[in-house]
């Protein structure tokens, strides 16, 4: 997954953990919350009622999907940042019959080659080419897409959990890779009420705190420490000076957690932030995109305004 702490990245799970705990307020960076336990949890989360985002995209791509495949024209490739189960583009792949490959990107390679065989049975005529990459890593797509037109897909609001200055390197990379002749479709969660965001990420007890608290499990298992769920509750706030949600757990007593050969305080009450969740307006993302050398040819909303699917080209008469 994406990580919002570029200095806590490129670390092994110990000392990413001993360093994060080490800042204030205390961090854990979000990927580490994606572990095989994690990504199913996450599952959970995407089917709770409260978790407006899946829903509100997939209305998005089933009304616009038309208008996407007429704009992308005959003979092109759809490249998806972070396939998983390939599920969400079953929408695209259905109302674009011009489409003639799919190259789902995908970390876990059990679950790309997975969902590839299924996209095959159920899509005979479409090419499908898997890639097993980290999108947040150089790689090279395939040379054959160059020959028609390039639809990138990246779902699910994945882009917000990066800082507003990481999203815009992201997307000028993707910039770079889609190539001259392409599209990019980007979700987006959008800004908005307060009272509606966090209701949506807080849901005391259910699929949000599994998912938080299995960091702690997580820790557990893999560094050896004793951490009871018990002993820590999850709360997600609202911090309307950087329009982010912040995921965090908070220690219900004092605690003291040894890592990497260091005793690290957990002080009751002070937050170990494991998440954030970046909020745009249309127009503030627009910016951003144009920042990163994209041209917005349309930002769709759905019928409750929560959500946005951003469709950007690198054609430059567009
Ligand atoms: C995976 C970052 C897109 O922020 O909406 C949802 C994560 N965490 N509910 C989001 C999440 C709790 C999700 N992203």
């Amino acid at each position: 997954m994406f990580d919002d702490e570029p200095n806590l990245a490129d670390l092994d799970f110990e000392r990413s953990v001993a360093n994060g705990l080490s800042l204030r307020p205390r961090r854990i960076a979000s990927k580490w919350l994606y572990d095989d336990t994690g990504a199913a949890l996450f599952e959970d989360i995407v089917a709770s009622s409260g978790y407006y985002v899946p829903r509100a995209e997939l209305e998005i791509l089933d009304t616009n999907a038309r208008e996407i495949g007429q704009t992308l024209g005959d003979g092109g490739s759809l490249v998806e940042l972070g396939s998983g189960a390939s599920t969400k583009v079953r929408r695209l792949l259905d109302a674009i019959p011009g489409l003639k490959r799919y190259v789902p990107v995908e970390i876990s390679e059990a679950q790309l080659l997975e969902a590839a065989a299924t996209i095959r049975r159920d899509y005979p005529a479409l090419e499908v080419i898997p890639i097993a990459a980290d999108f947040t890593k150089d790689f090279d797509l395939p040379d054959v897409i160059d020959a028609g037109p390039v639809l990138g897909f990246f779902p699910g609001s994945t882009l917000c959990n990066l800082l507003p200055t990481n999203s815009e390197t992201f997307l000028r990379r993707m910039h770079k890779l889609l190539g001259e002749n392409s599209f990019f479709l980007v979700g987006v969660d959008l800004d908005k009420d307060p009272d509606v965001l966090l209701a949506a990420y807080n849901e005391p007890g259910g699929a949000i705190w599994d998912f938080n608290l299995n960091i702690l499990e997580r820790m557990n298992r893999e560094l050896g420490t004793s951490l009871d769920i018990a002993d820590f509750r999850h709360e997600a706030t609202y911090n309307s000076d950087l329009r982010r949600i912040e995921a965090a757990i908070y220690p219900l007593r004092d605690l003291s957690v040894q890592v990497a050969g260091q005793a690290i305080d957990l002080p009751a009450g002070q937050p170990i932030v494991l998440e954030y969740s970046h909020k745009y307006t249309l127009d503030a993302f627009a910016a951003l995109a144009s920042r990163a050398g994209w041209q917005t040819l349309n930002a769709w909303t759905d019928n409750k305004r929560l959500f946005s699917v951003h469709f950007l080209t690198n054609r430059s008469q567009a």
